[in-house]
């Protein structure tokens, strides 16, 4: 099974140990697999979702049976809303001890099946090698997702004769090169405000670039929706008014979910055409007609980028603390350099991070909404490109979910840089309190302003401190200079997220 994996091409096994799966710890040192071994299991998953989201293989995870794998299934759903490619292995008590009250027994199977592309259990010693192979295509191949193999230790221990027939390679995409999308080229040809919109892979390669090829030719706008704010996204500027104002609009791979407020996102008069189908198909297609120009796709794509435009003169007060856009206009600075990645993850501050910053690779929590894993991301995005800057962005409550993947980054060397905006408290949700329930109401969201950068320090990493905004820039530079992973916990003015409204002309 070991040997499976890298011939598949997989380097690192993103694990967290157990008595079920020790053979494969074991089987991993001849078969040239590297095991990065975390601090929590979802921690595991989300390292998996973060390479798969960043190098298009699937990332692996492994974990121990029961407790280790019911851990790691939580984690799974924010792989799946976001089409990230990755596999969850299991351990899983022996087959023949099921049924009998086995140690660590459960239903793994069934547990991971609503969050996951495919989940089964392998149930010969003969096909596990052939199961792990499967598993990896089906992550990787059609639309991506995470997929789950429980493995049972009887068969893990078992002897085989070599591994068996395996499937070679990812399957080859089909690309019809008809004209099965010549009527709706047609459409698209003769509206004069058509938007295309897709679903989370296409806002990173390779589903990005057929999309970006695809606007090109065309000069119709593609947008990538990834946020949980569904057209409210902080980083897509005026969506919400581009889509109000379309004639048509084309569902690639984007559901019209709560994320299109159902459908009610477009006006009554705009088209909506549901095409399930992969982009890559249409984008050869469309290269092979005429398209009118108009400045519709301009008009667009300066929408997106619209920011307040007050925020340019955005200043927090001398004393501190520091107002986010002030944050996110130091640490711009550091994402700058080439290649590098942003990772954003929970809370208002989150929001704030994707409504500011730009870098060449993202990997946000996702269209699941789920707060947490932005440490695992960045370590395993340091990992993946090493020689990129990874700036984290969480909250300060969010800091507290994979704290201890701070060791993890400190132990592999991953040295990347996590600003955390502090503002002691669970805003997002008192947020809520204070709309719903008023001001008044806004109780428990509580939180301490501790200083998680001294709590980075006990960890080994590099520790920073920042009370006012005169104190962020050296900050920053210190940490970029540190050489290993560095925490920078930040003051912050404690705001609601952006809303954008843009001034109409009376
Ligand atoms: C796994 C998970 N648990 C809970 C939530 C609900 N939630 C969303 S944002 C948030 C508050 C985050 O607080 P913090 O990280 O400090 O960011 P802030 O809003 O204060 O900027 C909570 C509890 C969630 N989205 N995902
Ligand atoms: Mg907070």
């Amino acid at each position: 099974m070991a040997r499976a994996l890298a011939r598949a091409g997989t380097r690192y096994v993103f694990a967290l140990s157990g008595n079920h799966v020790m053979p494969v710890f074991d089987a991993a040192l001849d078969a040239n697999l590297e095991i990065v071994h975390v601090r929590h299991e979802a921690a595991t998953v989300h390292m998996a979702d973060a390479w798969g989201r960043l190098t298009g293989e699937p990332g692996v995870a492994l974990v121990t049976g029961g407790p280790g794998h019911a851990n790691a299934v939580g984690a799974l759903y924010t792989a799946l809303a976001a089409e990230s490619p990755l596999v969850l292995l299991s351990g899983h008590a022996p087959l023949e001890e099921l049924g009998k009250g086995a140690f660590q027994e459960m239903r793994q199977a069934e547990m991971a099946a609503p969050v996951a592309k495919a989940s089964w259990t392998v149930r010969s010693r003969g096909t596990l090698a052939s199961d792990v192979a499967h598993a990896l295509r089906i992550a990787a191949s059609g639309v991506p997702g995470p997929v789950h193999l429980s493995l049972p230790s009887d068969l893990l221990e078992a002897e085989v004769d070599g591994e068996g027939p395996l499937p070679e390679g990812l399957p080859e995409r089909v690309d019809d090169g008809s004209d099965r999308f010549a009527a709706l080229l047609e459409q698209l040809a003769r509206s004069s405000r058509p938007i295309v919109l897709a679903g989370p892979r296409h806002a990173r390669a390779p589903a990005a670039l057929a999309a970006a090829r695809f606007e090109h030719a065309t000069g119709v706008p593609v947008i990538a929706m990834e946020s949980p704010r569904g057209v409210n996204d902080p980083a897509l500027g005026l969506l919400a008014e581009v889509l109000s104002a379309a004639d048509l609009v084309v569902l690639a791979g984007k559901k019209p979910d709560f994320m299109l407020k159902f459908g009610a996102a477009f006006s009554p008069a705009c088209r909506v055409i549901d095409l399930d189908a992969d982009f890559s198909a249409w984008d050869e297609a469309a290269s092979r007609r005429d398209w009118p120009r108009s400045g519709w796709l301009q008009e667009v794509r300066e929408a997106l980028a619209w920011r307040p435009p007050h925020w340019a003169s955005v200043e927090s007060a001398p004393g501190g603390p520091v107002h986010p856009v002030e944050v996110g206009r130091a640490v711009q600075k550091l994402l700058d350099a080439p290649d590098s990645v942003l990772v954003a993850d929970g809370g208002e501050f989150g929001q704030w991070a994707q409504a500011t910053l730009a870098a060449p690779r993202r990997i946000i929590n996702g269209p699941a909404g789920s707060i947490g894993a932005a440490l695992p991301f960045a370590a395993a995005a340091k990992l993946a490109r090493p020689a990129s800057t990874v700036v984290a962005m969480l909250g300060d409550g969010t800091f507290g979910f994979h704290t201890a993947e701070l060791d993890t980054a400190v132990r592999r060397a991953l040295a990347y840089v996590a600003v955390v905006g502090n503002d002691a408290c669970w805003n997002a949700e008192r947020q809520i309190q204070v709309r719903a329930y008023g001001a008044t109401r806004a109780r428990g969201c509580e939180l301490l302003p501790t200083r998680y950068d001294r709590v980075a320090e006990g960890f080994g990493a590099h520790g920073e401190h920042v009370a006012c905004a005169g104190e962020l820039a050296p900050a920053l530079e210190r940490a970029k200079a540190a050489g290993r992973v560095a925490c920078i916990n930040v003051a912050i003015e404690s705001v609601a997220a952006p809303v954008y409204r843009r001034a109409r002309a009376p």
